[in-house]
This record gives C-alpha cells, sequence and structure tokens, in this order.
C-alpha cells in the first residue's frame, strides 16, 4: 500500500496519521475523528495510486430570530443565517445580535440564538447570475414579474395566490411553499413558513463575490445572503421559481429567481414604508414535499463564486 501523501493545496490544518482505503477515481471517504472531519481522496496517475488527505474544518450553522411580543402573539422582526467556522462564530454572534437589536421593524424583546456544529460535508453550488430591473412603480413591478413568472409555464392563478400570500397582515418568518400551477399551499405551518437553513458562502471564493459585488455597488450583506439563499433554492430540481419582497419597512428591492431568470432584482418592488413582505416557492406539480423540505432546510451548501 501506498503511504498517503499531504496535499499542500488543500486546505489542510492539522495533519493527522491514518489508513487510506482506495475508494476509486476521485471519490472521497470521510471519516470523523477527535480533530474533524477528514477526507481521503485517492487518483490515480500513471499508474500509481496516491492519496491526498485533508481535514474538512469542522463548521457551525448560525440561526438567529428576533420577535416582538404583541397581545399574546409572537411577531416576527428579524432573523439571518450562516455557516461559519468555529474561529468566527464570535464576531458572527455580534453581528447578527447588533442586527436584531437595530431593525427597521422595531425592537424585539426575545432574540433566539441557534449555533450547531455540523459534520456532513456541505454541498458546493454556483450562485445565479445576478440581473438588475428598474421598475418606477409597485404595480410596474407586479406587472412585470406576472409576465415573466407566466413564461416559466406558472399559471396566472398561482401568482395571484403569490401576491395574496404577501398581501396578508401576517408576515412569516419562514417562505410559503406552494404550487406553480394550481392554487395549493404545501408548508405544514403557514404562520410560520419554512426557513430555509444550513447555507452560507464558501470561504475560498468569498473574496471574489465581494469583487464581484463592489462592481455591481452592491456589496452588503443584505444582497449576500439573498443571493445565497435563492442559489440554494433555484437549485433543486422541483423549485420553478422564486418571489421575494423584503418585510422591512426601509427596503423596496426584491427579486424573482430560477435557473433560467437567474437573481432578477426589481427596484420599487414595494413602496417604502410597508412592513409587508416574504417568501414563495413556486414548485412542480408531483414535487415530493418532505423531501424538499428536508433540503430547504437540513442540507448544508456553500454557493462557490470560482466560475462566476
Ligand atoms: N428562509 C425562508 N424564508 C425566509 C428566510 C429564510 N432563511 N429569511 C427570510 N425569509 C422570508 C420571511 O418571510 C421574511 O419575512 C421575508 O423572507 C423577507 O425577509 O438584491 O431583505 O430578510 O437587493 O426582509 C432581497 C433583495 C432582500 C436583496 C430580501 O428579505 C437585493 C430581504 P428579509
Ligand atoms: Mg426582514
Amino acid at each position: 500500500m501506498v503511504s498517503p501523501s499531504i496535499d499542500s493545496g488543500q486546505a489542510c490544518r492539522t495533519i493527522i496519521a491514518g489508513t487510506a482505503y482506495p475508494t476509486g477515481l476521485g471519490i472521497f471517504k470521510n471519516f470523523i475523528s477527535g480533530f474533524g472531519l477528514i477526507q481521503a481522496k485517492s487518483i490515480f496517475q500513471e499508474n500509481q495510486v496516491k492519496y491526498y488527505w485533508r481535514v474538512v474544518v469542522e463548521m457551525w450553522n448560525i440561526r438567529m430570530r428576533a420577535s416582538q411580543n404583541i397581545e399574546s402573539q409572537e411577531i416576527h422582526i428579524s432573523g439571518a443565517e450562516g455557516i461559519f467556522e468555529e474561529n468566527e462564530l464570535s464576531k458572527m454572534l455580534g453581528i447578527y445580535l447588533k442586527r436584531a437589536l437595530n431593525h427597521s421593524r422595531g425592537k424585539p424583546d426575545k432574540i433566539y440564538f441557534t449555533i450547531e456544529n455540523f459534520k456532513q460535508i456541505p454541498i458546493k453550488i454556483s450562485p445565479l447570475i445576478i440581473k438588475n430591473l428598474i421598475c418606477n412603480s409597485p404595480k410596474e413591478a407586479r406587472e412585470l414579474i406576472t409576465e415573466r413568472l407566466l413564461n416559466l409555464n406558472i399559471t396566472k392563478d398561482a401568482i395571484l395566490h403569490a401576491f395574496s400570500i404577501i398581501d396578508s397582515n401576517k408576515t412569516m418568518r419562514g417562505a410559503a411553499i406552494i404550487s406553480a400551477t394550481k392554487v395549493l399551499r404545501f408548508d405544514p405551518n403557514i404562520e410560520r413558513g419554512i426557513r430555509v437553513s444550513r447555507l452560507g458562502i464558501d470561504r475560498e471564493s468569498d473574496r471574489k463575490f465581494n469583487r464581484i459585488l463592489k462592481r455591481l455597488k452592491i456589496n452588503n450583506s443584505r444582497v449576500k445572503e439573498a443571493l445565497t439563499l435563492a442559489s440554494k433554492v433555484a437549485y433543486h430540481v422541483d423549485v420553478k421559481a422564486e418571489l421575494c419582497i423584503s418585510d422591512d419597512p426601509d427596503y423596496t428591492t426584491g427579486y424573482i429567481a430560477s435557473k433560467e431568470l437567474g437573481y432578477l432584482r426589481i427596484a420599487n418592488i414595494k413602496n417604502s414604508g410597508d412592513r409587508k413582505g416574504g417568501r414563495i416557492f413556486f414548485i412542480n406539480e408531483g414535487a415530493d414535499i418532505f423531501e424538499l423540505i428536508n433540503y430547504l432546510e437540513k442540507m448544508p451548501v456553500l454557493v462557490n463564486f470560482e466560475n462566476y
């Protein structure tokens, strides 16, 4: 058996001695150790077997949500999600706490944090392409959204269903999952919706991402988080499109997104001061709802900008 060599090009933090098992071309074998997750990869080069080892740094998912109690009802103020390395946790907790305490929807009286370690290796996906549409009014924006979604074979009934959910007075903290053809809603708790979780930006491409957004003059955490979420959602085979309107009264740019459309930003999607907003996922007929919700909530996904 060939002894393992260290691939210095990978993000090696700790060198671990161990035995590699031949796993076939390009296939990773994962082990959990006290140090973290180890991947041993074998590749064949000129009839030689080489084993490449790397330690995958343990990742953490932070979830924050802030709410206000009004007449015994928990009203959603803000939320945030991300995947981070352990050494980033305290910095990110501070950033999320500041965000929760200074939000345009109001002062929360309860802030929940979930900080969860996971061992599953995130899948890496490419981001949707960013495009911009200048709209002069919410009415014009809705006409345009309708036109684009009809082109994706989403029915008029489904589009009106989506707008009626966004226009309702009860702001959810998650997204509604609805049929792209009929007036049907699938997420089990319609007061809450489904929260897309375990998503983040691949550190290896973060600098490139910042450069791209700087060039577009939109380098801020709101755009980064929305594009990351839209990319994870659109990646699922049964998601036809997403519509997003912020529930923050001071943020009037929203988007529609899909594999075909990309991430289509729409200015003046609502009037300033409007506290209504939400996210809607239009899905294919016959989709496995349980599997889809599991993917959205549980599957760790990192967006990588290397090939953008
Ligand atoms: N999963 C599912 N739904 C969510 C999540 C999540 N992780 N986070 C928020 N939502 C839903 C929830 O219903 C909110 O009320 C709604 O989305 C809006 O959330 O390119 O700021 O955080 O300039 O207010 C998009 C445009 C901004 C960014 C979106 O949304 C750009 C935004 P907000
Ligand atoms: Mg909001």
